[in-house]
């Protein structure tokens, strides 16, 4: 098990688009199962590969209150989305310290391969359908920033450059 270093916004590596997995292997569940550990240290209910540099089609989430409900999404597919819409607050990993509000569609049904490489198919609501559709975004290189007007967007790439200056300058001390 390893812990990954997540991409900070404005890093242009988040906005690659990832790949299909073509083959769910040793190897991709390693990477599932370091992200897994990447997103509960890092307190996060979801990690899309992108976060970690990977351009591959795999997510981890767990939006249970308890945090003992892993889930792993490879190459997933939303196969329904609800006409109506939520607003709801959002943040991420890559961009941290700040929250704004993203209208979703409030209801998905989503297909995936799970951790041993067969499909599945789920119906989310809640925190569940906003985690899903916030990390696909991230799998075709979208950050949930990028929804918000160009002024607050420009307000948050000159917080995150200096805050990632900031937090080097802590480290290297
Ligand atoms: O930890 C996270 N919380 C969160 C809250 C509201 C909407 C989306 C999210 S996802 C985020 C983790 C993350 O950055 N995933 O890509
Ligand atoms: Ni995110």
């Amino acid at each position: 098990m390893a812990q990954l270093p997540i991409l900070r916004y404005p890093d242009p590596r988040l906005h690659t688009v990832a790949q299909a997995i073509t083959v769910v292997d040793d190897a991709v569940r390693q990477l599932a199962d370091d992200m897994l550990e990447t997103m509960y240290a890092a307190e996060g209910v979801g990690l899309a590969a992108t976060q970690v540099d990977v351009h591959r089609q795999l997510i981890v989430m767990d939006t249970s209150e308890e945090r003992d409900q892993p889930m792993v999404l490879i190459n997933p597919e939303i196969l329904w989305a609800s006409d109506e819409m939520h607003v709801g607050e959002e943040g991420c990993l890559s961009v941290p310290t700040i929250y704004d509000e993203v209208r979703r569609h409030a209801r998905v049904k989503v297909r995936a391969l799970g951790r041993d490489g067969e499909p599945y198919e789920f119906d989310a609501e809640g925190l569940t359908s906003v985690c899903v559709q916030h990390e696909m975004d991230h799998l075709r290189g979208k950050v949930f920033v990028e929804y918000l007007s160009l002024l607050k967007r420009e307000r948050i790439k000159t917080k995150m450059v200096k805050k990632t200056r900031e937090d080097q300058a802590r480290r290297s001390r």
